[in-house]
């Protein structure tokens, strides 16, 4: 191409442009209405990172075993149930930003220089990253996986990808943001501010309405009102909801329950306990929530031994517990709880929920319930409890 068709074209491109942004105008746009979403979601998206990364150190225990706790007992169920609200709540508020701004990528040309071009594809990874993120999170919730990755990995990955794409976006704009702030902008024609108040209302009803429509799933007198989200903690076998059936993870009721034994293997020492004598050893009963990943929570009333003592007996003081499950395949067969869990005088090895021995679904002949925990770490169908060191022992 020689020069003059390269100048023809740019004057093509520049006029094409023109009469787009001419199209997307509207009076409503401008910092003031990017600033003002723009912070709401900061807000949202801050929440969802702090509690999305200590749910991947609840998962994670090796990587920072002194950052999770398992008091008070409610700490998961709040901190998981706020990522689901927060995260819900982003994406009225994401797409409401997006048309905000997006008449920017009609703008011609496209790039002015380098550091221009360097904040435009941090902007793009951002966005990109963020649709993605609220996306898959809420499919995840639905538990279902259409995705050749693993969610977990994925969303987690994709959570650093935003925090830094997120903090570069943030520097880039301080100015504007600042001088926002300090409340020296512009002053508006009164048709703008009007036109802005519209879509901060619009914006601002949507973001409600999701707040309301998942967060309510947790409170029982309003519970009708949790129309986005998929499961209602209360239905479900013994009046708890239940994530996988036993049907579901492939675990059958051992032909004969009185040939099931639970094995607690401390080194070399390996004791077998039946039913019949756990059930004979001094019983606990505690209020623990089960608190799902993807956002519900349920208080239930379970009975059984406690770890600390059943570990006692097998002859262990301290130390973190391999949780192994009679189910043979799965990501959740298998746990690590950590001492800090392991030892704690609410943690059980339940044998009963609500008074009745439990349901196969709800993990009999016995499941572990710990104080503080991801509910999809609260094995069901325990078949082995192995102490590795790692704490004193
Ligand atoms: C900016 C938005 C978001 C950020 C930064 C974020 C971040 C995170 C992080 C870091 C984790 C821990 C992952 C791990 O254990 O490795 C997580 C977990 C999770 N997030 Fe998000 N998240 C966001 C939005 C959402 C949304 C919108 C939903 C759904 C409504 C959602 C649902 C979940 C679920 C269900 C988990 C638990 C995954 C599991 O353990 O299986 N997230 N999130
Ligand atoms: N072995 C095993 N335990 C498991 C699961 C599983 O798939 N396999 N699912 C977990 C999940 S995701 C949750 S939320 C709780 C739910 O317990 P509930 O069905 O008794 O309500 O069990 C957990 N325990
Ligand atoms: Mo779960």
């Amino acid at each position: 191409m020689d020069r003059e068709s390269t100048r023809a074209g740019g004057r093509i491109a520049a006029a094409v442009s023109a009469k787009l942004l001419d199209a997307a105008h509207s009076p409503a746009r401008g910092t003031r209405l990017s600033v003002v979403i723009g912070r709401w979601l900061a807000l949202t998206f801050a929440v969802c990172l702090v509690t999305g990364f200590y749910s991947h150190l609840l998962q994670d225990p090796s990587t920072w075993p002194g950052v999770t706790f398992s008091r008070p007992a409610w700490l998961y169920a709040v901190t998981q149930s706020v990522h689901i609200v927060a995260g819900t709540v982003s994406i009225p508020l994401l797409l409401g930003k997006l048309w905000a701004v997006y008449p920017e990528l009609l703008r011609w040309p496209p790039v002015t220089s380098v550091l221009h071009g360097l904040e435009r594809v941090s902007i793009a990874v951002l966005v990109s990253a963020s649709l993605v993120e609220v996306t898959i999170g809420v499919i995840n919730t639905f538990q279902w996986y259409p995705w050749p990755f693993p969610f977990r990995e994925t969303h987690f990955a994709l959570a650093w990808v935003i925090l830094g794409s997120l903090l570069i976006h943030v520097a880039v704009k301080y100015p504007k943001i600042a001088a926002h702030w300090r409340g020296s902008r512009a002053a508006s024609a009164p048709e703008a501010g009007r036109a802005r108040r519209r879509v901060l209302a619009l914006v601002g009803t949507a973001a409600v309405a999701a707040f309301v429509g998942t967060a309510s799933e947790n409170v029982p007198a309003v519970r009708a009102l949790a129309v986005f989200t998929p499961r209602r903690p209360g239905r479900g076998s013994q009046g708890l909801a239940v994530n996988r059936t036993a049907e579901a993870a492939g675990v059958a009721l051992p032909a004969d329950a009185a040939d099931w034994r639970l094995r607690v293997v401390v080194g070399e020492r390996v004791s077998e306990f039946s039913l019949a004598e756990l059930a004979a050893r001094p019983q606990a009963e505690r209020s623990l929530p089960i608190a799902c990943v993807e956002g519900w929570v349920q208080d239930a009333a379970w009975g059984g031994v406690p770890l600390a003592a059943l570990l006692e007996a097998a002859g262990a003081s301290a130390g973190d517990v391999v949780v192994e499950s009679l189910e043979r395949a799965g990501n959740y067969r298998m746990t690590i709880l950590p001492e800090r869990f392991a030892w704690d005088p609410l943690t059980l090895v339940a044998l009963r929920l609500g008074g009745e021995p439990l349901s196969l679904d709800h993990g009999f002949p016995a499941r572990l319930i710990a104080p503080g925990r991801p509910g999809v770490l609260q094995t069901k169908w325990l078949a082995e409890l192995r102490v590795i060191t790692g704490g004193k022992a």
